[in-house]
């Protein structure tokens, strides 16, 4: 297999470092060789830099994919909107030339050309082909007998002609993830609908964005989840510090929100603790105990 350089981010280290440690505990467990991508700038964020510049969003996320065309390995995201960025603009600086031409004559100050030499991945879409649900279903030490409410998130299914992940009105790929460590993944209404966090909108525009925080919370309580399951930290913050929000104007949900490497930590006999998750603003006793119980049980009664 292929060595991968770990790209973190900003909100991961800086906010839920737990998620940072799950996904190395995960990783190794799996048997990937990864490195950590050291000296990473924001990606930058796709829905306030790419929106505002193409060509400084082109430059800057062409550094970060250079970084580990020096190392000679993919770039491996946890995050939907680090993934949006880096493939798409590796994606355009391979198939455009003219744009190329000009990042790369910004680069050429700091001694960097964009070459087009790695592929940009994200930790779902590349455990779902590289490692496959089965296998996963396989290695699982704890299965978790929960009902999940599954957040797919904007940036990794759209826009859909570019991420051909499969399915982008009914995606299967995470879903089959989520149900390999024991996990059933529910349906619930507005699944594919934004968490409210991206584009600016959560920085922009609090209360808007919390609505719409609000209309997911709502339908995921109705249809019964022990918890919330996603792949990226601002979808994470926006439900965790959220519903911390929320409960200031008397809207208590009290939904624990897991990103995924975390769900697989815990399912590969990770403690609650080693894989970060008391680290998140809204937290859940029942959730908790619930998930010691399952721990006690032995895999081979699966
Ligand atoms: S880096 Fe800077 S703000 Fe963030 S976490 Fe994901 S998107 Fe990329
Ligand atoms: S959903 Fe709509 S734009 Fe996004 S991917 Fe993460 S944050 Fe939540
Ligand atoms: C969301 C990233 S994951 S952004 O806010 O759209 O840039």
């Amino acid at each position: 297999m292929k060595e991968y350089s770990l790209y973190l981010g900003c909100l991961i280290p800086n906010r839920y470092p737990g998620i940072e440690k799950a996904t190395k505990l995960v990783l190794d467990r799996l048997g990937i060789k990864w490195s950590e991508l050291k000296e990473a700038s924001c990606c930058p964020a796709p829905g306030v830099f790419r929106s505002f510049d193409q060509n400084t969003w082109l430059t800057l996320a062409a550094r970060n994919i250079i970084l580990c065309e020096e190392k000679n390995t993919d770039l491996l995201t946890i995050c939907n909107g680090c993934f949006s960025t880096l493939v798409d603009a590796n994606n355009i600086l391979k198939n455009n030339g003219d744009l190329r031409v000009q990042v790369n004559d910004h680069l050429k100050k700091i001694g960097k050309e964009f070459r087009g030499t790695i592929q940009v991945r994200h930790i779902i879409e590349f455990l779902d082909k590289e490692i496959g649900a089965k296998m996963i279903d396989e290695m699982i030490e704890k299965p978790l007998e929960l009902k999940v409410a599954l957040h797919y998130g904007c940036h990794l299914l759209k826009p859909t002609k570019e991420r051909k992940l499969g399915g982008a009105e009914f995606p299967k790929f995470f879903d089959g993830l989520v149900e390999a460590t024991g996990a059933l993944s529910i349906p619930y209404e507005g699944k594919n609908s934004c968490c409210g966090a991206g584009g600016g909108v959560r920085s922009a525009m609090l209360e808007t964005s919390l609505k719409m925080t609000e209309f997911k919370l709502e339908r995921i309580k109705k249809a019964g989840a022990d918890c919330i399951v996603e792949a990226c930290p601002f979808c994470h913050l926006q439900y965790d510090s959220g519903q911390v929000e929320l409960a200031k104007a008397g809207k208590i949900f009290d939904v624990p929100v897991v990103h995924y490497s975390q769900l697989l930590g815990l399912a590969l006999g990770y403690s609650f603790e080693d894989v970060g998750l008391h680290l998140n603003a809204t937290r859940n006793p029942g959730f908790e105990s619930k998930i010691a119980l399952l721990q006690k049980k032995d895999a081979s009664i699966k």
